[in-house]
């Protein structure tokens, strides 16, 4: 049993080092700093480091610890939510003495020398909480929780995703019993600025609609300076049309300056209709209802579109 594995690893270690993928959701940081917690909880002896240059635009995180590159080497690494090789925010896990993996999204290029990876997961945090129920009698602090309790809340979107289940609601609870505050935390995670509720605005009242099914946008760089927003800050605005019943799928592709002129990057949802074959296509991925995409040139965006559009009404 591989939950068994991660234990006797964490047990035996005395450094260990927790990666995440870069441009980090809570999810990734809710699992990076709840295993931290975590094991700091039950081994304060226990040297633990929680690493990666960005830091999450989502939420209230601490910031990555700093280490050398020694430290890294003589040390268990383990990465959380993080599909490959290449997204993991700070390249030095490859040194570690032993890589662990912990993910929940598909695994088409395992890495490391152990994993735990469900996709029937909703959030990597789901997986921490359902390994730490596993660690009977661990003490788990609130802090640990609400870490934990952070990324399940913003990957299934409270709850609402299409990949939220039973074990996902469980394990929430689970984590709840040490004293989560749940409006509070809530609050923290979804309350917007007054810059973020203007913007709102804007991307509602721009949005283009396909054949009353397909809802998008393409922001320019010249309104995401006039709002203050950052390319991903921007994307992550696609939820805002996530709750019109017309829509099966919607996506916001945001602007940017590349060597040889402008390039798109995007984020892609959907209700239920498979999106990530057609991401993977084009230089990106994700899950089945939730895929990003990056570096499209102006017409791969309206092919991206057209096939979108096309698989709505198969
Ligand atoms: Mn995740």
């Amino acid at each position: 049993m591989s939950f068994d594995r991660l234990l006797q690893q964490i047990e035996g270690a005395k450094i260990i080092t927790i990666f995440r993928h870069s441009n980090p959701d809570c999810d990734a940081a809710g699992s990076q700093f709840g295993l931290k917690s975590w094991i700091l909880d039950n081994w304060p002896e226990k040297q633990v480091y929680a690493l990666g240059l960005d830091h999450p635009n989502q939420g209230e995180w601490p910031y990555s610890d700093e280490v050398d590159d020694e430290t890294i080497r003589q040390s268990l690494a383990i990465v959380v939510d993080t599909a490959n090789v290449e997204r993991v925010d700070d390249q030095r896990f490859a040194t570690a003495q032993y890589i662990f993996k912990v993910d929940h999204h598909p695994d088409h290029t395992p890495y490391g020398n152990d994993q735990i990876v469900d996709v029937s997961s909703a959030a990597t945090c789901q997986i921490l909480s359902d390994f730490i129920a596993f660690c009977k009698e661990s003490t788990v602090s609130k802090k640990t929780a609400e870490y934990l309790y952070a990324g399940m809340l913003t990957d299934t979107l409270n709850f609402t995703t299409s990949n939220t289940t039973a074990d996902s609601l469980q394990a929430a609870g689970f984590l709840c019993r040490f004293g989560v505050n749940i409006p509070e935390l809530s609050r923290t995670l979804f309350d917007r600025s007054l810059k973020g509720f203007r913007f709102s605005a804007w991307i509602r009242s721009n949005v283009s609609i396909m054949d009353d099914h397909l809802g998008y946008v393409i922001v320019p760089m010249s309104i995401m300076d006039e709002y203050g927003m950052t390319a991903s800050k921007t994307r992550s605005f696609v939820d805002e049309y996530g709750h019109v019943r017309e829509f099966e799928a919607w996506c916001v592709f945001t602007e940017k300056m590349g060597e040889e002129g402008l390039l798109y990057d995007g984020s892609l949802r959907s209700k239920t209709v498979r999106i990530n074959d057609i991401a993977e296509k084009y230089h990106g991925g994700g899950h089945v209802n939730a895929s990003g995409v990056k570096n499209l040139t102006r017409s791969q965006v309206d092919e991206i579109l057209d096939l979108i559009n096309r698989k709505i009404h198969m």
